[in-house]
């Protein structure tokens, strides 16, 4: 191809794929899965990834590999469906950029720049996963995780820690970078619950051993802090207990915030388990009382997605990740998850369906026989 046939194809390729329209697939009752993702690393826009400069390109070859769109924070921003995005790069650093939907299931596009995030202490060496939250102070927080080299291990090159970054903004265009949050231990997965508790903010937080060990943390954390322009956990109580031989065995984390329904918090989660072909990341909810969000009131046994077809192969196999979803004023809840490290979809909902989910499936009974018992039940009251 010469070079304008090159470009040609190029735009003409990006074009359609941006315009692909999205049909949504019968499930279970509880959500519609998506036949297409809804943003990958071909969304990235032409002039992200080559010199479309004839002189200084004249292969027109890619300068700049954008290699994956993952786990990405959303937000409902001037009627459009938002996603901050994080996209990793041919080089495996991870960087934040905004793409936007009219509808929330197609025709998503990034904004022409990625963000620049300030720097706050030791330059990152990695961001990722940021968690939106709209909070009632009127700012728009993105909380995190911040990634250095573990200075203490400097012969081990995969020795890393890990922190909870923070950043408002009031356009997801320019960002203040606030203080990492202080914390015990090293936390992953920290959202910022929408309004104040007690007079103060409250985190989901997720202490951990080490970078990947989950370990003694316990599960879903819970921590009031005085502010968010240097947070300093001093208590933290688990709220969202891992178990033996459950989808959170290993470890889990908050997904998005909570949403608020007559009913309680609707919490949305991923779990992790050890498998012979590695670890197993699959998303479930639970319940929360609205005068306590802390006290878990319902939670469905199992996974509420786990990967399927195409979404077990990636970058990081059997991995579904959620970290945004966007409830609208008519209840239809838009849920963004990526797969395998590699892709965001969309499932779609409704408040009801998912309060209707966690209040009407059985508990995870946490043995065999119990399970059995759940079923009988079922079977006998269609039978009757
Ligand atoms: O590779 C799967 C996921 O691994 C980590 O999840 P967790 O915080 O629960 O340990 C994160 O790095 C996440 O980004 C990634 O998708």
């Amino acid at each position: 191809m010469t070079y304008d046939e090159r470009l040609a194809w190029l735009k003409q390729r990006h074009q359609e794929l941006l315009e692909k329209e999205n049909v949504p697939v019968e499930g279970n009752g509880v959500y519609e899965r998506y036949v297409h993702p809804v943003v990958t690393a071909d969304h990235a826009p032409l002039e992200w990834r080559y010199d479309l400069n004839r002189r200084t390109n004249p292969y027109l070859m890619e300068r700049f590999g954008i290699h994956a769109t993952m786990n990405s924070g959303a937000i409902k921003w001037n009627g459009r469906y938002v996603l901050v995005v994080r996209v990793e790069g041919a080089d495996r650093k991870s960087f934040f950029a905004v793409a936007e939907s009219p509808n929330g299931v197609d025709h998503f596009r990034f904004w022409p720049r990625p963000i620049t995030m300030p720097e706050w202490g030791e330059p990152a060496t990695n961001v990722y996963d940021m968690r939106l939250t709209a909070h009632e102070d009127g700012w728009i927080y993105g909380i995190f995780c911040v990634e250095r080299k573990d200075p203490s291990q400097p012969g081990d090159l995969s020795a890393a820690m890990a922190a909870a970054g923070v950043a408002r903004t009031k356009d997801l265009v320019h960002w203040e970078r606030l203080a990492d949050i202080e914390s015990r231990s090293q936390q992953r997965n920290v959202v910022l619950h929408p309004e104040f508790v007690d007079g103060k903010y409250a985190l989901y937080t997720r202490p951990q051993d080490g970078f990947i060990d989950a370990g003694s943390g316990g599960g879903i954390g819970w921590a009031l802090v005085d502010s968010m322009e240097k947070a300093v956990i001093t208590e933290e109580k688990i709220i969202n207990l891992r178990h033996y031989h459950t989808i959170k065995e290993v470890k889990n984390g908050e997904g998005p915030h909570p949403i608020k329904t007559p009913q309680g918090w609707l919490h949305l989660a991923h779990g992790v388990r050890g498998c012979a072909s590695g670890l197993r990341y699959v998303l479930y909810l639970y319940m929360t009382a609205l005068d306590d969000p802390a006290r878990v009131i319902a939670e469905p046994a199992g996974f509420f997605m786990a990967p399927e077809g195409g979404e077990y192969i990636g970058d990081v196999m059997n991995v579904l990740f959620s970290n945004g979803w966007i409830c609208d004023p008519d209840g239809r809840v838009f849920i963004y998850y990526a797969s395998s490290d590699t892709r965001m979809h969309v499932a779609t909902s409704t408040v009801d369906r998912l309060v209707d989910y966690c209040l009407h499936t059985a508990p995870d009974g946490l043995r065999t026989g119990l399970s059995v018992e759940t079923l009988n039940k079922i079977i006998d009251a269609n039978q009757s």
